[in-house]
């Protein structure tokens, strides 16, 4: 039966006895041996009761299974949701039970506190470990190695991909089969790819760089990936000679640069590094072609809109900008209130339409009304301008959000959280320059009458409801919040004040 993206990525390696993940430990696991297991686990998920449409969620270590879920979930016409491995099972709930996910597969080592979660929320759960062991690999064992996949038509749903808001309550981003294969067609296009492609991977796989952008490009491709687990220098290192291209967060590419074994004869053989989810400083673009003389390729994209410009392979790659808007995406720097286009190089909001960008938030019509005007364009909330060539250049976000080593934080869901502490009158949240992630989260709280919170408990107190990442790295008491006149707080000061904090 026709299933968009599994006859695109997946149905024409089935029988490729090539590579397509060559692991840490030095074993490669072929295209075949890979969609082998993914039916096997395609059959598991029928035999849980799935059936397309139904949101299965993932919270599992990075391993070749965990990525099998996902091309399990294509071919059963499952909505794939992948979960960051660092949200607390507070967090998980909120997800599982927004998405009314029907099955949940953890990490074996958080069955016993993701249990009663699973149970509240009428949710089965099954067990991945990072060995590609557990409960989901027990009831996969006996199954068929081959799966007939269920119909999916473009406009079908493959995956939910939540991202916090200003309101401080995260959303379903819905994305269907043909804006992740659109913009996959688009990126294998726009940077060369083929099937003698070997792709460093050492991204998370539960976000769109990672997931789709890299991985989408690949299988699209017919290239193979070195699949590590983790950023690890040495990991790097040590492969980087049999490798032609990796795609990272701007830390990966600071950190290279801080590792002396950067040079010209580490970076021969790769032909393409691409640089995103974040601002990557035209310094770092800089000292990183003065090294290895090679340029980084920065583009940008969000979660509900998969990739919208790339500076271009053959053509100038700019240092910072984000390049040019991918072809089939139609492109505007507009003003904040009205959307009309603003004149070139005058900074607006970037708002973009195309088959790349997203069906609308689960479950929230309105809010999904707000963020489109009338005429299909989705609003960015990232303000930039537009060059005479072209060129888009991000210069700052109408949304209030911190970038921290490429991970989204949404200041409200921690001020919510802050608030709640005792002695907290109130609380602002920030993000100041930190040397390693762009972005570091400080809090600043203002004290209860009488009161003295202290930034040790303060950080015990909220250490269970947030994932580690979004927890500020330090917290300061304040006697106010400066404000304007409007009784707005001023984040521009509070950033400003503490942007020393980190060196
Ligand atoms: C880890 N920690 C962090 C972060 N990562 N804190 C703040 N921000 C982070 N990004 C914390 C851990 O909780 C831990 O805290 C300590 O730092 C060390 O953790 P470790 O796991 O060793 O860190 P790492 O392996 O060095 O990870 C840093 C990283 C990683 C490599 C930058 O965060 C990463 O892979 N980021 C990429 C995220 C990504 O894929 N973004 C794409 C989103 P403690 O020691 O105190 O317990 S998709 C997107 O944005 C759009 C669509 C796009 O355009 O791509
Ligand atoms: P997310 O919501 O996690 O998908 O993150 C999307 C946001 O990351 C965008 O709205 C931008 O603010 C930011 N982003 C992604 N790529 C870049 C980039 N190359 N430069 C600056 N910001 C970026």
């Amino acid at each position: 039966m026709p299933n968009t993206l599994y006859d695109a990525l997946f149905r024409p390696h089935e029988a490729s006895g090539a590579a397509f993940l060559s692991l840490k430990d030095g074993r490669d696991i072929s295209y075949a041996e890979f969609l082998r297991l993914a039916a096997r686990f395609a059959h598991a998920l029928s035999a849980s009761g799935i059936t397309p449409g139904d949101r299965v969620a993932l919270q599992a270590k990075k391993s070749p299974e965990a990525l099998a879920v996902y091309a399990a979930c294509v071919a059963a016409g499952a909505v794939f949701l992948p979960l960051n491995t660092a949200y607390t099972p507070a967090e998980v709930e909120y997800f599982v039970t927004d998405a009314g996910a029907r099955l949940l597969i953890c990490d074996g080592a958080a069955r016993a506190v993701l249990a009663p979660v699973a149970e509240k929320a009428g949710t089965a759960l099954l067990t991945l470990d990072a060995d590609g062991t557990g409960t989901l690999a027990d009831l996969a064992r006996s199954q068929p190695e081959t799966f007939t996949p269920a119909a999916r038509g473009p406009h079908d749903l493959a995956a939910f991909l939540y991202t916090s808001g200003t309101t401080g309550r995260s959303k379903g981003a819905m994305l269907s089969h043909d804006n992740l294969l659109s913009n996959a067609e688009a990126l294998v296009d726009a940077w060369r790819f083929t099937g003698e492609d070997v792709l460093l991977h050492a991204l998370p796989i539960f976000h769109t760089h990672g997931l789709f952008v890299a991985t989408n490009v690949m299988l699209l491709a017919g290239g193979s990936m070195i699949f590590l687990p983790g950023l690890d220098m040495d990991d790097l290192v040590a492969n980087m000679p049999r490798a032609t291209s990796m795609m990272g967060v701007p830390t990966f590419y600071t950190r290279l640069l801080a590792d002396p074994r950067l040079d010209r004869a580490l970076t021969a053989h790769m032909r393409l590094f691409v640089s995103g989810s974040a601002p990557l400083l035209a310094e770092t673009h800089r000292e990183f072609e003065a090294r290895t003389g090679k340029r980084i390729l920065e583009r940008y994209g969000m979660t509900e809109t998969n990739m919208n410009t790339s500076n271009p392979y053959d053509g100038e790659r700019r240092a910072g900008t984000v390049g040019l808007p991918l072809p089939g995406v139609d492109l505007r720097i507009a003003d904040a209130e009205t959307g009309a286009p603003v004149a070139r190089g005058d900074v607006g909001i970037i708002e973009v339409k195309g088959r790349n960008v997203f069906k609308g938030y689960w479950n929230m019509p309105e809010k999904t009304a707000q963020e489109f005007r009338p005429d299909g364009f989705f609003i960015t909330g990232d303000l930039a301008t537009m060059d005479a060539d072209g060129y888009v250049a991000i210069v700052g976000r109408a949304k209030d959000l911190i970038i921290s080593g490429g991970y989204n934080i949404y200041p409200k869901e921690i001020e919510l959280v802050l608030d709640e502490q005792p002695g907290v009158a109130e609380s602002a949240v920030i993000g100041v320059p930190h040397p390693d992630l762009g972005e570091a989260v400080v809090g600043v709280v203002v004290a209860k009458a009488g009161a003295k919170p202290e930034e040790a408990a303060l950080i015990a107190g909220i250490a269970g409801r947030l994932a580690r990442f979004k927890q500020p790295r330090r917290i300061f008491v304040a006697d106010e919040l400066p404000r304007n006149t409007m009784g707005k707080v001023q984040k521009n000061v509070l950033r400003e004040r503490y942007k020393g904090s980190f060196g």
